[in-house]
């Protein structure tokens, strides 16, 4: 009871769901073996790294080795995997404007032709399931320095090929962690998880790692979305 009182007390996204539901959805999201004080302890630990680190861009979000990625990988969207968007990957471009003194228009060849990195992460969903995958892709802050983007505007802003949009904040946007990514296990992303490309930002739940981007936006003020 003390375990579960800790969990609520430090609950993860206080402000946007109840400690308790919280406790929950980690529970089941890390699918975690044991009894139940076994689970609350992990649940307890787990809370607080993700407490020091996911949502503080100054961190780095925890990293995990290859025998622990997620197979099958989950898909979620605001609609059924058979609706996924079909981008062609050779017409495909990324616009990189708004507050930039370097408005970019990006292929698919361009962004290969950037610095790379790779890295095996937990993405955590709001609806209370994590899973951990590999993405490799440009470093989001080396696009943003290749544009000159203006360093005291607030917000990026994400437009995707289904109509979804959503915004992060700049420290986060500028956090080492944070890729636009275009592999997923190595390989270019298949079309459910985001093809042609998607931002993985691991200091951030699941919605704001949007998929299908065509345009990137720096702005000054927070705009709308998810
Ligand atoms: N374009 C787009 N991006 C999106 C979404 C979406 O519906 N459309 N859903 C978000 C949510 S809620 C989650 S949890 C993750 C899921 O990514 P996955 O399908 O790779 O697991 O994508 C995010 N990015
Ligand atoms: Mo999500």
């Amino acid at each position: 009871m003390t375990a579960r009182l800790e969990v609520t007390r430090r609950g993860l996204i206080g402000g946007l769901v109840a400690g308790g539901t919280v406790a929950t959805a980690i529970g089941v999201a890390a699918g975690l073996p044991g009894s139940r004080k076994d689970v609350l302890d992990t649940i307890s630990r787990w809370n607080d790294e993700v407490q020091a680190r996911l949502f503080d861009p100054a961190r780095r979000a925890p990293t995990y080795a290859p025998s622990e990625i997620t197979t099958p990988f989950r898909f979620n969207a605001f609609y059924p995997e058979a609706f996924a968007p079909r981008v062609d990957p050779a017409s495909w471009r990324l616009a990189i404007d708004g507050a930039v003194s370097r408005p970019l228009t990006l292929s698919l060849a361009d962004l290969r032709a950037m610095p790379q990195l790779a890295e095996i992460t937990r993405l955590i969903c709001i609806e209370g399931w994590s899973a951990v995958g590999k993405w490799s892709g440009v470093p989001l802050a080396h696009i943003l320095d290749v544009a000159d983007a203006r360093r005291s505007a607030g917000y990026i802003r994400f437009e995707c090929a289904d109509g979804y949009s959503t915004s992060i904040d700049m420290a986060s946007a500028r956090q080492a962690q944070t890729i636009m990514a275009l592999d997923f296990l190595d390989r270019p992303l298949p079309r459910a998880f985001g093809a042609p490309v998607r931002l993985r930002i691991p200091v951030k739940l699941g919605f704001k790692n949007a998929k299908h981007i065509v345009r990137v936006t720096v702005i000054n003020v927070r705009p709308g979305g998810y």
